[in-house]
């Protein structure tokens, strides 16, 4: 089945883009509550760039999901940095559309975090001048937003006990454990055995390859809802060999970049779920049309992090109510990365484990500047 590109996102790719007086990219620091282990690095702080665009009197912010390094994907800040500043923003004219500016970026191969930052900086900017939350703007009613939370690699398996406990009594929808070679099989046995009824899955970061097919075999034996990118974060072909041998749903992340990409690997059963991080797919948009695409072959979609800011996050929130988002996300509350975040209020569950969406116009939630200006590490203006 030939994708159709725009059926979800028409009525966005018609927007008109406003004038856009000021561009700046802002780096700011925050430090994490705890280190995030996963099998690829430890990260001990978040380091995120912020863009801010003005218009009309009108300030958006938005955020790029990509780290100061390329260890989770090839683009880092800097690189990002690189190719909005010197390639995608002087591509961002007045009184051209969403859509145009879609087909302008395409001639830039890659880059979808950069291209996001700039993507969803137009469209919370276009939300608050016509004073709507983005869902409004994307055309999805409110809902409450499912959670999950994502449990990196601890030192001791009773610090991983200790950490599921806490998240299980918070209400979360479902847990993510991360897993590497080697931390694997008997953690998971172990989480199993004290919460046998817990929606679990497991994320290992592409740290296996095909002939790890009998190891991650026994992953069948705990009834996780997926595992997520058990092999190499390029691969797509070797993930549908382990799948017609698997009973567990494979979930893609790393490998989806495009609703090429998921096309693909449904078309040769790669996987059954679909991680749609939002940056890594360059934007609302191209999220938008993945998960309409999936959903409508029975593939499950959920909405990735990557350890956001509250900028990042909110715009998380609001892309789950699009058609499709059919699973919990990678979606948790502030306290469990930042003691402060920079935006207010932060996110917390309520008595059912489900997210409210920040009300206000744009992304809801405020970017508090003073917070922001104490963090930032960097700062360039663009225009
Ligand atoms: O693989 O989903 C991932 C964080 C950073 C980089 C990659 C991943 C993650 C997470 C955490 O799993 C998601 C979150 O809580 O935002
Ligand atoms: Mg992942």
């Amino acid at each position: 089945m030939t994708p159709d590109r725009s059926s979800p996102t028409a009525a966005l790719e018609a927007l008109v883009l406003p004038p856009v007086e000021h561009a700046d990219l802002v780096t700011v620091k925050l430090p994490f509550v705890a280190p995030f282990g996963t099998s690829v690095h430890v990260w001990t702080d978040k380091e995120a760039m912020l863009m801010r665009l003005e218009s009309g009197g009108v300030t958006a912010w938005s955020e790029c999901v990509s780290d100061p390094d390329p260890f989770y994907a090839y683009e880092t800040n800097e690189t990002a940095r690189h190719i909005i500043a010197d390639f995608l923003m002087p591509l961002v004219e007045p009184g051209i559309t969403i859509g145009e500016l879609d087909a302008r970026f395409r001639r830039v191969r890659g880059h979808g975090m950069a291209k996001a930052t700039i993507e969803n900086a137009l469209l919370i900017l276009v939300a608050m001048q016509r004073g709507i939350a983005l869902h409004e703007l994307l055309g999805r009613p409110a809902k409450k937003i499912m959670s999950g939370l994502s449990i990196g690699l601890k030192e001791t398996q009773a610090e991983l006990l200790d950490a599921v406990d806490r998240a299980a009594a918070k209400g979360y929808h479902r847990i993510k454990l991360k897993v590497k070679r080697g931390q694997d099989i008997a953690w998971v046995r172990a989480v199993r055995k004290r919460f046998p009824d817990l929606p679990l899955m497991v994320d290992a970061n592409g740290d296996y390859s095909l002939e790890d097919a009998d190891h991650l075999r026994q992953f069948d034996e705990f009834n996780l809802m997926m595992v997520e990118q058990p092999l190499s974060y390029s691969d797509i072909i070797e993930h549908a060999t382990l799948q017609r041998g698997m009973k567990t749903a494979i979930c893609l992340d790393e490998s989806i970049h495009s609703l090429a990409d998921a096309a693909a690997a449904i078309s040769i059963g790669a996987c059954r779920i679909i991680n749609v991080k939002q940056g890594r797919v360059g934007g609302l948009l191209e999220s938008m049309r993945i998960a309409h695409y999936a959903a409508g072959l029975g593939v499950g979609v959920w909405s990735g992090g990557m350890d956001e800011t509250g900028i990042g996050r909110a715009v998380n929130i609001h892309l789950q109510t699009a058609e499709g988002f059919s699973l919990p996300g990678d979606t948790s509350e502030t306290a469990n990365y930042f003691d402060e975040d920079i935006v207010d209020p932060p996110v917390v569950l309520d008595a059912g484990g489900f997210i409210d969406i920040p009300k206000g116009p744009g992304i809801g939630a405020r970017v508090v500047s003073a917070r922001v200006l104490t963090r930032t590490i960097r700062a360039e203006r663009l225009r």
